[in-house]
């Protein structure tokens, strides 16, 4: 997929109005939406880098979380549309774990999922282990899906997927985990199912932990 520059530009330059116009633009002469999301998330990680070299500040990161919700709301419904006519597929119960409250790439995920035919719970955001449990008893899900961005949170996670063994609750779900700072290997180290780095990669693969449940 080709970057496009000026999107990425003036989203991390946290040009609101501009960074609207070059979405909405794109989305008018028929870009595909997974492009122009993909130059979004570019973005935010460039927000991230500049953050971290202590040229912006909190409130940066909040009006670009700001910017991002409303170039969300032209995007949303085009990934959506992408992604839709499937037939229901199985309930997932997402949340993002406990100490963590980044929400977009959570709920990004869920939408996507909600757009391919899953029946989705939303837990919302610094959910603990023992909120989940009590949604795999309540809502039965069939794949229990953790975000998280920070470092320290994928302890958390990992918590959280003891305390569903624990509870023996484990042998009637899936869980998939996502976020910065997983990877394949460390999903397989906090005792998760599966691994996804994107929106788009989650729906595929909780297609696939449908598939190995035998539905
Ligand atoms: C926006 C933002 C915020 C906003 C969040 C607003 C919100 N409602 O979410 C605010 C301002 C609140 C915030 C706060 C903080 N933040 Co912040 N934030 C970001 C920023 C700039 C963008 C994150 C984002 O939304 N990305 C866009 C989405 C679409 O991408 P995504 O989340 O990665 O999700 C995609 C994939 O990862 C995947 N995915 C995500 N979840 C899941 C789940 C599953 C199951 C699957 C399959 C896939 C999947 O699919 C998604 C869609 O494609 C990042 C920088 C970055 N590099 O990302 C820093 C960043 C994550 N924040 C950081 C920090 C340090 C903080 C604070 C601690 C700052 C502070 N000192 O207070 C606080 C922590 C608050 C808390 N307790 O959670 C650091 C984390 C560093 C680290 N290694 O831990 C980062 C990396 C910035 C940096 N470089 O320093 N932040």
């Amino acid at each position: 997929m080709a970057t496009d520059v000026s999107l990425v530009t003036c989203i991390s330059e946290l040009d609101e109005e501009g960074s609207l116009a070059l979405v909405k633009a794109r989305i008018g002469r028929g870009d595909d939406p997974e492009a122009v999301l993909a130059d979004c998330r570019k973005a935010l990680e460039e927000i991230g880098k500049i953050y971290e070299s202590g040229e912006y500040f909190i409130a940066d990161l909040v009006f670009a979380a700001s910017i991002f919700k409303d170039v969300m709301e032209v995007l949303g419904p085009e990934l959506r549309k992408a992604a839709k006519g499937e037939v229901k597929t199985g309930k997932v119960a997402i949340a993002t774990v406990k100490d963590d409250i980044h929400d977009i790439g959570k709920n990004l995920v869920a939408s996507m999922l909600d757009a391919a035919g899953f029946e989705v719970v939303d837990l919302g955001v610094d959910v603990s282990a023992r909120a989940v449990c009590d949604c795999i008893r309540e809502h039965k899900p069939d794949i229990v899906a953790l975000s998280c961005l920070l470092t320290t949170t994928v302890d958390s996670m990992e918590d959280i997927i003891s305390e569903i063994s624990r509870s023996g609750l484990r042998d009637g779900v899936k869980v998939i985990v996502g976020g910065i700072p997983l990877s394949p290997k460390l999903a397989v180290t906090i005792g998760a199912d599966s691994y996804g780095d994107s929106a788009p990669q989650a729906v595929v693969r909780c297609k696939e932990l449908i598939g190995e449940a035998g539905r």
